[in-house]
């Protein structure tokens, strides 16, 4: 399994980033400035359109080390050689896509609340995607939001590396940290920032002090 870092780990939106050109330009801000992951996410492409954005966003992340994570498109993960796949409940299950991917590349997948967390197969999972923390606008359908009462209970119930998620921005990072999240995963916070080098550099120096704090 390769290493990875869910300090700061950025989601790319279609519409947030006015499209390919500019999620391929955030996600380059992105990791210049602190992002550790980046996963591409867009519910409602094409095939063709996924391949091609994928494709372009990992000749641009590898040399910088940053791995990229596809969102449920298992066949593109494959086809570009992404760093891993990310499913959600409604997805293929964990176990299926883990025997899809072999056993080099990461698995990551979502879980809103301790029903879901119990009925996961997590034996093939790298990591979780837990949330949404706060209301978010970015997923219309997302659950009810945890808090971060209801994050820190989840969170002791899982034994896999958790990266918290929704609605999120810098100023909210560290209570998620010091409820013990490995980090924070943002679409918003990042994309569509008038200036998404500050917007990330402000979101790392937050996950950063509460790491220090917390150890
Ligand atoms: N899954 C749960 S909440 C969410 C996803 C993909 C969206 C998070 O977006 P934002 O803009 O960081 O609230």
């Amino acid at each position: 399994m390769i290493s990875f870092d869910l300090s700061l780990y950025l989601i790319l939106d279609p519409d947030l980033c006015s499209g390919p050109q500019g999620m391929i330009d955030t996600a380059r801000i992105g990791a210049q400035n602190g992002v550790t992951m980046v996963q591409l996410r867009a519910p409602r492409w094409k095939k063709r359109l996924w391949f091609e954005t994928a494709r372009l966003l990992k000749e641009m992340l590898a040399p910088l080390g940053v791995p990229l994570i596809i969102n449920d498109q298992i066949d593109v993960a494959l086809a570009i050689d992404a760093d891993g796949v990310h499913v959600g409940q409604e997805d293929l299950p964990p176990d299926v896509v883990r025997r899809l991917l072999g056993p080099g590349k990461l698995l990551g997948i979502s879980v809103a609340n301790r029903e879901q967390l119990d009925a996961s197969d997590l034996s093939g999972v790298d990591y979780i995607g837990a949330g949404p923390i706060y209301p978010t606008r970015t997923k219309l359908d997302a659950a009810p939001a945890l808090g971060v009462d209801g994050f820190a209970e989840l969170r002791r119930a899982i034994h896999l590396p958790t990266v918290a998620i929704g609605g999120i921005q810098a100023n909210l990072c560290s209570p998620l940290i010091t409820a013990g999240a490995q980090g924070v995963a943002v679409v918003s916070a990042i994309c569509g920032q008038p200036d998404a080098a500050t917007a990330t550099v402000a979101l790392r120096q937050e996950i950063d002090r509460a790491a220090q704090r917390r150890s």
